[in-house]
């Protein structure tokens, strides 16, 4: 082996842009992987003064520097053990990104794809159907996807539906994964029970169906989602097992609204992620997961 080319620390490329306000994508990205003991390289898709839920924002695209940025890197000879994306800055964009992964996956890397496109049953600002069509031929790069409920329709291209069956997202997961990854996980999805959250998983490596149920305080924070599939990439790195990953998380995330929602507090800067980051070193007190 190439004494140069093992990572010590394993190398994570993180496509999602750098917002300034409001803990989004990168700002939430970098302090998890790192917490957790991972490298985080930033490909940045675009610099934004806050994120897209604020009523304004300034807006770089920063899709000409990226083929710059990836060429370098080409020349650094640099390996990547996960390369993990999330807001892409524009739609073409989601062509370098499939020639980026195509460069540089190895037999070993984890390719996880966060569809980011909406929530609560809209798209983000900034967003059209075309960001919505390329993300369909992006996800079929990925061993794992992240969409949430409106990510969900929006890729299937069906309707959205607040309340679903076990059956119904069942089937849902499966048809996510006949477009391309390996593993489909579905996040915030409601439950019978108004003070319940859930979390649904397909591994169509073994096909087996995973399901999480944690507490639900009634507040939306922008930014959960990157939190919450930023700590499945580190703890799938680490070894974890699928619903062990989806547990990490989930109980991550309750933690961090828990440490927030006490406070008067304006939601759109995201949950208080400083004063619960350090909770990602302690392992994992229960597990919550059932196979369905
Ligand atoms: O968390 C998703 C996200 C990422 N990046 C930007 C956003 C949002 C959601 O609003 O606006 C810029």
């Amino acid at each position: 082996m190439n004494i140069k080319q093992v990572n010590r620390v394993k190398k994570v490329a993180a496509v999602h842009d750098l917002s300034g306000m409001g803990r989004v994508s990168l700002t939430v990205v970098i302090p998890i992987l790192s917490t957790m003991g991972f490298q985080v390289c930033p490909l940045p898709t675009a610099v934004l003064s806050n994120h897209t839920q604020y009523p304004s924002f300034s807006f770089l695209d920063l899709t000409d520097e990226m083929p710059r940025i990836i060429a370098e890197w080409e020349k650094l000879d640099v390996r990547f053990d996960a390369i993990y994306t999330g807001y892409l800055g524009s739609p073409h964009q989601v062509h370098i990104v499939s020639d980026f992964i195509n460069k540089f996956r190895e037999e070993d890397t984890l390719v996880m794809i966060d569809p980011v496109l909406g929530d609560n049953g809209k798209l983000y600002t900034n967003f059209d159907i075309n960001m919505v069509e390329e993300m369909r031929l992006l996800i079929a790069n990925a061993d794992v996807i992240t969409p949430n409920m409106t990510e969900l329709f929006y890729l299937l291209g069906i309707p959205y539906k607040e309340r679903l069956t076990d059956e119904e997202l069942k089937n849902y997961l499966r048809q996510l994964a006949e477009m391309g990854p390996k593993i489909v996980i579905i996040t915030s999805v409601p439950t019978d029970d108004p003070h319940k959250t859930s979390v649904y998983a397909y591994n169509s490596q073994g096909n087996r169906y995973w399901k999480i149920t944690c507490s639900y305080l009634p507040a939306h924070y922008p930014g959960t989602g990157d939190t919450f599939t930023s700590v499945v990439t580190g703890a799938l790195l680490q070894g974890d097992s699928l619903p062990v990953a989806l547990d990490r998380a989930a109980q991550f995330i309750l933690q961090g609204i828990r440490a927030t929602f006490g406070y008067e507090y304006d939601n759109r800067e995201g949950i208080l992620l400083e004063k619960v980051l350090h909770n990602l070193n302690i392992p994992i007190q229960t597990n919550n997961y059932e196979l369905i």
